[in-house]
């Protein structure tokens, strides 16, 4: 829909509705349209003030973001200079604001020289979370208006902030508790006939002059940032924009905005989020479980086994609201789990992110029990004990008894085969993977494991429930690892032998952590604790295939009964109580001497051979997945990647990073590894296929 913005009268009020579903997007024609009839109440000699609103559910949800991969068309109206065009205009114009203001929908607001807000509105600037910055003079209007080193939080946090809190910060002058639009319209009126001056942002000087004051604050702003923002550009782009409102003269530094918002736009990093952006709305649309499917209601949930996992799932479902029954096989393990949740909860309220009330409330509605029969209120079951086929088809037979014949029974494995779970009970249609992420209260993603015969309505429900709990549920097939861990697996193995050939585990570190990820493998390992693991390996050790290349040394490490973090020492050693890793010198001895078993010749490894060497596998992996049939699209990967291990999202997840970097390049460096390393390299078909055809993961299945 090309969008329109029609002129209602209200007697001298023309009451100008930006209508475009589903969020007032300003496309290019909306813009067109926003400067027509604003330009018509201009010239109208019979209106007298103007008032601008939103059709349907918002204001404005900003700028169309599906424009964005294309320079304006010739001749297209250009948001700044609409958004000029309304702050000078001699009559009042009042933005009545509902729903969502966001972006270029804020920046229409900040332009306006009065704003009304209805209560449960959400407004800002999230350009920054798409790569981009404010690019209509929201970075010049919103340091005047609220002064810097605030503004420099909206701009920079990317939040959409609660109608309150604008009016206390001063982007939102004030709450309508009534009818907006009437309200709206009255102050529009009256302001018109008072006649004073009208208050437009880009000439307020008061915070200027508070911010010249203490020069040292964007730098102190930019070091507080610094972690936050590793990598990313736009950040700092934000920040340098905001700062030319001291340096520059107005209408400079609104050039100068113009100039990086361009930058940043052709930007990889901004295609890249705004991948990010769409990946994460496209992951809940499944081709054969229509919008429409029905979902069961899920009033009362329940979770087996209060473990680690166990109890964040607990968690997790009480800070939904949702009422949920803990159980445990004795009552040793669910005081114990009980109490590491009360512990959970008690440093958050500790660092003031939650208040006691809450805190109290979020355990009400836990309840713990050793009683199977408890279970029969929940809608949906997750279980979550120890990773055992035998004690998990045991489990369900036992819920398939107890539960309501209309419950859905999830498994939280992270490595069995839901099928085979699914078959020990008598409604394998009602049974389905949730595979959390570690911590289950913290990670967003779950992947929701498909079985053979899970139905659409459990897999409708399912994918709901991950929305309810404030999650990304991203939906995936049966396979060893599911879709994440199983390209974790291809990428920690090349890890591994790369420690073999000659590097160690600090700088094979470094250099994941460098590209963007929060951490390398074997912090990583040392922090999730290497005893899982290793008990799946030697589980799996009587079937490996002899001719595959294994590496032992994680094997090694355990023998010697370092686990990780918990038992101080893993990869790296620990000091007492802390958390920071320390290269050890008997990792390295073990690591040489596995070398010299093994008879394989230690180098040099260059720390550029790091990335491909580690995260092509990784892609390559996800190839066959996709091929496969196990995700449904590739950026259903990147989304996996990006929230269940922090893939750096300027670089849209992995298969976005690989279409970036060119198939055609991973593949030929893929065939390369392959002939040097062997059969774990080989090329899968479809990226051989896709680099023939000179296509990216982003044309699979189109
Ligand atoms: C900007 O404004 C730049 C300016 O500074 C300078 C310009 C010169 N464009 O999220 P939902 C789609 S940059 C295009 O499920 P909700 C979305 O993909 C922009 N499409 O709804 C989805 O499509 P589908 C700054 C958009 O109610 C559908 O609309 N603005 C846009 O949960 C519904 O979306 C932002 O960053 C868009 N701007 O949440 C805000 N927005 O149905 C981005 C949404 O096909 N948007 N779509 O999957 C949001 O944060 C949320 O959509 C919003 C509504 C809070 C508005």
């Amino acid at each position: 829909m090309a969008g329109s913005i029609p002129i209602e009268r209200h007697g001298d009020v023309a009451l100008l509705r930006m209508t475009n579903p589903p969020v007032n997007g300003l496309s290019f024609a909306m813009r067109a349209a926003l400067d027509a009839s604003v330009t018509e109440a201009l010239d109208d000699d019979s209106v007298a003030a103007i008032v601008i609103a939103g059709a349907g559910r918002m204001f404005c949800g900003g700028a169309d973001i599906r424009e964005f991969s294309a320079p304006p068309p010739p001749g297209a109206t250009l948001l700044p200079a609409v958004l000029d065009k309304i702050e000078a205009s001699p009559k009042p114009v009042v933005a009545a604001i509902h729903g969502v203001a966001a972006g270029g929908g804020m920046e229409v607001a900040l332009a306006c020289h009065v704003r009304l807000a209805a209560p449960g509105t959400k407004l800002g600037l999230p350009e920054v979370t798409l790569g981009i910055l404010p690019g209509a003079g929201g970075t010049q209007r919103m340091p005047r208006l609220i002064g810097f080193e605030a503004a420099l939080d909206v701009i920079v946090g990317g939040k959409l902030h609660p109608v309150d809190k604008a009016v206390e910060l001063g982007f939102v002058d004030e709450r309508v508790d009534g009818d907006l639009e009437a309200t709206a319209i009255a102050r529009a009126r009256q302001l018109a006939a008072d006649g004073a001056p009208l208050r437009r942002a880009s000439q307020l000087e008061e915070h200027l002059d508070a911010a010249r004051a203490q020069p040292e604050l964007f730098e102190r702003f930019r070091k507080g940032m610094a972690k936050r923002a590793r990598g990313f550009d736009a950040p700092y782009a934000c920040v340098e924009c905001v700062e030319k409102a001291l340096t520059l003269p107005y209408p400079e530094a609104l050039k100068h905005e113009r100039v990086v918002f361009n930058r940043l736009r052709e930007s990889d990093q901004s295609a890249a989020q705004r991948h990010a952006f769409f990946s994460e709305r496209e992951v809940a649309k499944i081709p054969d479980v229509p919008k429409d499917t029905p979902t069961r209601p899920i009033a009362a949930a329940a979770v087996v086994g209060c473990g680690t996992m166990g109890g964040g799932i607990a968690m997790s479902i009480a800070n939904a609201g949702l009422p949920v029954t803990v159980l445990e096989s004795s009552q040793e393990a669910l005081d114990r789990g009980m109490a590491i949740i009360r512990k959970n909860y008690a440093a958050t309220v500790s660092k003031g992110r939650l208040s006691q009330a809450d805190m109290d409330a979020r355990l009400a509605r836990i309840t713990p029990t050793l009683n199977d029969a408890d279970l029969g209120v929940a809608d949906v079951v997750i279980e979550a004990v120890f990773e055992e086929m035998p004690l998990k088809k045991e489990v369900f037979a036992r819920l398939d008894r107890v539960c309501k014949p209309d419950a859905i029974l999830a498994t939280n494995t992270s490595t069995l085969d839901v099928n085979e779970i699914a078959a020990s009970t008598s409604r394998p249609e009602q049974v389905i993977g949730t595979h959390f992420f570690s911590p289950a209260n913290v990670m967003r993603l779950v992947e929701n494991v498909r079985g053979e015969r899970t139905s659409a309505q459990t897999i409708a429900t399912v994918m709901k429930l991950s929305k309810t709990l404030g999650k990304i549920g991203a939906l995936v097939g049966v396979c060893d690892g599911f879709v994440g861990n199983r390209m974790l697996y291809a990428y920690r193995r090349q890890a591994d032998f790369l420690l073999e050939e000659g590097a160690l585990p600090a700088q094979v570190d470094k250099a994941i952590y460098d590209f963007g990820l929060p951490m390398g493998p074997y912090q990583m390992a040392d922090l999730t604790g290497l005893d899982v693991s290793w008990r799946v390996r030697k589980a799996q050790a009587p079937t490996r295939p002899a001719h595959l290349r294994y590496s032992p040394i994680a094997d090694r490490i355990c023998e010697m009964g370092r686990y990780g973090q918990k038992t101080g020492a893993g990869w790296y050693r620990y000091e007492e109580g802390s958390r920071v890793p320390i290269p050890d010198p008997t990792i390295h001895d073990l690591i040489v001497r596995v070398s010299e078993e093994l008879a394989v010749a230690r180098r040099a490894v260059a720390d550029d051979e790091i990335v491909p060497r580690c995260l092509y596998p990784l892609v390559n992996e996800g190839a066959k997945i996709l091929d496969e049939g196990l995700a449904l699209r590739a950026s259903d990967i990147d989304v996996i990647w990006m929230h269940g291990y922090g893939f750096p999202r300027y670089r849209g997840g992995p298969m976005f990073w690989a279409d970036l970097v060119g198939l055609r390049t991973v593949y030929d460096t893929m065939s390369r590894l392959h002939d040097e390393h062997g059969e774990w390299l080989k090329p899968a078909p479809l990226l051989k296929r896709l680099a023939e055809e000179g296509k990216g993961f982003r044309d699979f299945g189109k």
